[in-house]
């Protein structure tokens, strides 16, 4: 062990100490939740982006995933339900140095939330967002939402869910995002990378993380484990970044397909069009 490894044992301090809310602390997450490994990897990537971590606002809404912004001891916003999106651009176009994120669930940025997704990718909103999938409710206990796939359980569907769900990567590309990524939460390491590249970006970028929730969607689909659906995604999961969007839905059967789908560069941002609107405004008025 080197000595640094010895200082910082015997400090008993953690390398994340400072970037969450003690007071905040414990945590409402099942054991067996990937929200935990999520919100680390969350922390990591934006310490290595090398932004002033007074310039980052976390943003999220309502739900088990909506709690992540309130543990997290940046600019932290927990929204009412469905409503980050919207809060997170006015942050973004008042602030325009500031790099605003949004992470929240399924259900809060898909059901709810639905229209303020697709209208803020079809603005290019300069904002990263995050959705948590974890294919249900996990807070109130587990209803199909827009992301249960056909066949599933859930309080809601007893006999298996009827609904086609949202394709949440091929949604984002076609309402305009200017970067796309899915990965699950097993693979934390490309998580990891794909939350840093999206930060990295100007205008609408967007990761889906396939999360386990073995507490509420698990327990309903003999995947009753963190671990069981760990298992599950390292069995079904296929990496192919050249994968056409509108191929990648995910059902029963078929193999989930993750990766890097859309990295456009040099879009103009909503902000940047504001910023040009207002330049002409100014020009008219002979300012
Ligand atoms: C206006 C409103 N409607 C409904 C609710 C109840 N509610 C709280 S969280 C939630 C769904 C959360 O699901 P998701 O976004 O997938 O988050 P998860 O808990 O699965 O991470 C709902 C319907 C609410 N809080 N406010
Ligand atoms: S209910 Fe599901 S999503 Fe919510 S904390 Fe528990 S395991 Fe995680
Ligand atoms: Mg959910």
């Amino acid at each position: 062990m080197t000595e640094d490894q010895n200082e910082l044992l015997e400090s008993e301090a953690h390398p994340l100490d400072g970037f969450l809310r003690e007071g905040r602390i414990p945590h409402i997450f099942c054991p067996g939740c990937s929200l935990g490994s999520i919100t680390n990897v969350l922390i990591e990537a934006i310490n290595e982006s090398g932004i002033d971590p007074k310039k980052v606002a976390v943003v999220s809404g309502i739900g088990c995933t909506g709690r992540i912004a309130g543990y997290l001891n940046y600019d932290s916003f927990h929204t009412t339900h469905g409503r980050p999106i919207p809060f997170a651009i006015g942050l973004s176009v008042t602030d325009p140095e500031r790099k605003v994120i949004v992470i929240s669930g399924d259900g809060d940025l898909f059901a709810i939330g639905g229209n303020h997704f697709i209208q803020a990718a079809r603005r290019n909103a300069d904002i990263t967002v995050v959705c948590v999938n974890n294919f249900n409710y996990g807070m109130t206990g587990g209803q199909a939402g827009p992301t249960t796939y056909v066949g599933q359980f859930q309080t809601t569907s007893p006999y298996g869910s009827l609904e086609e769900p949202f394709n949440l990567p091929n949604l984002a590309a076609t309402c305009g995002a200017v970067y796309v990524a899915r990965y699950t939460a097993l693979d934390v390491r490309r998580v990891k990378e794909a939350f840093s590249e999206a930060i990295a970006k100007s205008g609408f970028s967007f990761v889906e993380v396939l999360g386990s929730c073995p507490t509420t969607y698990g327990r309903r689909n003999q995947l009753a484990e963190g671990k069981k659906i760990l298992e599950f995604f390292a069995e079904k999961t296929v990496l192919n970044h050249d994968a056409d969007t509108r191929d990648i839905r995910i059902d029963k059967d078929s193999p989930i397909i993750v990766g890097k789908f859309v990295d456009i560069e040099d879009k103009p941002t909503l902000t940047d069009n504001l910023l040009a609107l207002q330049r002409v405004s100014q020009a008219k008025k002979g300012r």
